[in-house]
């Protein structure tokens, strides 16, 4: 069933975003030692602020700060570790910077310790499955990033299964947005993200990425995140995550010509020309 599309601007008491111009870009801050592609990079804080920042003087629209990596084969980080990762970082990009900061986590201690300390979106991969994140997310009228994983990190990529993956994992996001809804979050604040790469065969993520239209269909925005992602690389050849960037930008432009909203990206110059010329493209007549 088509919904009406959404307004251009979300707004919430502490920000705004502006999707008049098309599709926005989150740049990708994972303060961790072991993520897939940036591990070890942005652990120091000071590099990392400074890694947020140029990914905002870039265009960057919003910055997703994560303290804890959930590639394929990762164990949890406790809440506790990952605050200390993320909120001195969050604390001062939020002193140097106007763009709004979304908190990558599944916890909600850490959800709270990030917006106490400026963040004021809610990145959830598990999308609100713990109820106190369903909570926070109410109370703080934040928008909320829900997304769609089989399984748990550490096993996801065992033997995932599907009969029919765009039906089920759209099913699931509807349910978790209207429990959201339930828990007080406003629909225009929802984003569905059907979890490329969480608990999904190559074939599962060329399949979602296909019907991707089906998603922004649903009246929710949508948020996509490929970026250097394996899927890429089993079908470039390209084993370094580094090498992937042409191969995200195919997806970063069948996407915002689908009508996704916000992709995830690690790359936020190169693929801020990619969702330029797509949607120069998308808006001749
Ligand atoms: N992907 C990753 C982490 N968080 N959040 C959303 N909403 N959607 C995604 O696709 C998504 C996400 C994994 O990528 P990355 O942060 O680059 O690596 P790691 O998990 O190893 O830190």
């Amino acid at each position: 069933m088509q919904s009406p599309p959404p307004k251009d601007i979300v707004e919430w008491p502490s920000g705004l975003l502006d999707f008049s111009a098309g599709p926005l870009l989150m740049g990708i801050l994972n303060v961790t030692p072991d993520s897939f592609s940036d591990g070890g990079r942005f652990l120091d804080a000071s590099k990392a602020v400074e890694h947020g920042l140029q990914m905002a003087a870039e265009g960057a629209a919003i910055i997703d700060v994560g303290g804890e990596s959930t590639r394929p084969g990762a164990e949890a980080v406790p809440p506790a570790e990952q605050i200390t990762r993320v909120v001195p970082v969050i604390e001062a990009m939020r002193q140097k910077c106007g763009v709004p900061i979304s908190i990558d986590t599944k916890d909600a201690e850490v959800a709270a310790a990030a917006l106490n300390a400026g963040a004021s979106i809610i990145n959830d991969i598990t999308a609100l499955s713990d109820e106190r994140m369903a909570e926070l997310a109410g109370e703080r009228s934040v928008p909320v990033i829900l997304m769609h994983i089989q399984g748990t990190p550490a096993i996801m990529q065992a033997e995932p299964k599907y009969e029919n993956v765009v039906g089920e994992v759209l099913q699931y996001l509807l349910d978790r947005a209207r429990r959201a809804e339930q828990f007080g979050v406003a629909k225009e604040r929802i984003f569905i993200d059907p979890g490329i790469g969480f608990g999904k065969t190559l074939e599962h993520n060329l399949t979602l990425l296909r019907n991707i239209d089906e998603f922004v269909a649903s009246g929710y925005r949508v948020l996509v995140g490929t970026s250097r992602k394996g899927f890429i690389g089993k079908i470039t050849g390209k084993e370094d995550p580094a090498e992937r960037i042409f191969g995200t930008a195919a997806t970063v432009a069948l996407s915002a010509a689908a009508g996704v909203s916000i992709l995830r990206v690690h790359d936020v110059a190169q693929m801020l020309d990619v969702i330029r010329v797509t949607e120069a493209i998308k808006n001749a007549t």
